[in-house]
């Protein structure tokens, strides 16, 4: 661990005008795959039926549920059969968690702070699942694999099970795969689940549509911090952390802090009665970690009490029934042949002026909905 901390200046970033995104050194020479795991030798020589996926996650084997989530993520038709029945068998054993999502832009410092509220986590004697959605991990490869030297003491840790963004398929689908990997994940007995999103774009309404606390870090130091942050990101958040509360940066974080609370004080009270809280702390020199924890422990009873826990997670639950019917359909569409060639030669027809978009649209869909009456 790097104890000077604040003095490494070979990075420009690390320039007193961008102190909040100063970079610390990583781990060098992470073991890629949790020891406690590595008994892949079995898998090679035995196909496991959903029964078999079914009984050892009920055990708690994370060797087996690894393998299952991987199954979610595949696109062949005979893994996503088996995924299909392991998740149906799972769901009345799932649901007993709590699932805390957390975003922030990249270098706010989540995986950091998740290795640090998650020691604190498996130290309360709870088992942790931490899954990734990344919608731009295709590029990246999974950019929580590169994290996992931010989390290097959870990546080895017995209670923790880290699994990073699949790194196929559109943000729906990605999302998709999570949601379903969660069940998995509170079957095999995971009771803390925190979902992980590089704080841009759509992703962050996926997340929230999976978690019963959203968690926004945010940075200090900057000034403009609340500019650079969409309004309906900080409606959705639960609560909204300011990372890096060390060293000179306290001050600024404290500022900050008053910011977003005035800030927050123009919004509505949300649906849930909780007003959201405003706390500074540090996650890489562990300060305030506790607190952080306390709040979502604190909305958690407070949410349970006035019955919007349950409430929330029922309309996820519908949620998610359209939200895998718009896949399924939108995938079933474009990937049908027929299709294809029509849309081809439509944009053509298009841009040569000589179809409008909404009756191409139109023939199009005809041609789609006639194969199947
Ligand atoms: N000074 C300070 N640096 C931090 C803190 N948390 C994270 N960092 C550093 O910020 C950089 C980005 O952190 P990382 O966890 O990878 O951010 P992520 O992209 O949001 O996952 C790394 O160099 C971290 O060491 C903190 O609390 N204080
Ligand atoms: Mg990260």
């Amino acid at each position: 661990m790097n104890t000077s901390g604040l003095d490494e200046h070979h990075h420009i970033e690390n320039g007193s005008e961008f102190e909040s995104l100063q970079v610390n050194k990583g781990v060098a020479e992470q073991p890629i795959v949790n020891p406690y795991l590595k008994d892949f030798s079995r898998f090679k020589r035995k196909t496991y039926t959903a029964s078999d996926f079914v009984e050892g996650i009920l055990k708690g084997d994370i060797a087996l549920l690894s393998q299952a989530v991987t199954l979610i993520e595949s696109i062949k038709p005979e893994h996503q059969s088996v995924a299909q029945e392991v998740i149906e068998k799972c769901l009345p054993y799932s649901g007993n968690s709590i699932r805390v999502g957390i975003t922030g832009v990249p270098g706010a410092g989540k995986s950091t702070s998740i290795d640090a509220f998650g020691m604190n986590i498996l130290n309360e004697g709870c088992k942790l699942a931490v899954l990734a959605i990344d919608p731009s991990s295709e590029v990246s490869k999974g950019s929580i694999l590169g994290d996992k030297t931010r989390m290097e003491r959870l990546s080895v840790a017995q209670n923790a099970f880290i699994r990073p963004s699949p790194s196929a398929g559109s943000l729906g689908g990605v999302a998709r795969k999570t949601r379903e990997s969660i069940v998995l994940c509170e079957a095999a007995g995971f009771d803390r689940i925190i979902i992980e999103t590089v704080g841009v774009g759509q992703s962050e309404t996926a997340v929230h549509s999976m978690v019963d606390f959203f968690l926004l870090i945010q940075l200090a130091g900057t000034g403009d911090e609340l500019q650079g942050i969409k309004r309906g990101i900080m409606e959705m958040a639960d609560g909204i952390v300011i990372n890096k509360a060390d060293g000179n940066n306290i001050d600024k974080a404290n500022l900050a802090k008053s910011h977003f609370e005035n800030a927050l004080h123009l919004f509505p009270l949300p649906e849930s009665g909780w007003a959201p809280k405003v706390l500074t702390y540090s996650g890489y020199y562990e300060l305030g970690i506790k607190e952080v924890w306390q709040m979502i422990d604190d909305y958690i009873r407070f949410v349970k009490d006035n019955g919007y826990f349950e409430y929330r997670r029922n309309e996820q639950s519908k949620y998610w029934m359209y939200e895998t019917i718009n896949e399924r359909l939108k995938s079933n569409f474009y990937n049908d042949e027929k299709v294809q060639a029509e849309l081809k030669k439509s944009e053509e027809l298009i841009l040569n002026s000589q179809l409008s978009s909404f009756v191409a649209a139109q023939h199009v869909m005809d041609i789609y909905l006639n194969e199947r009456k």
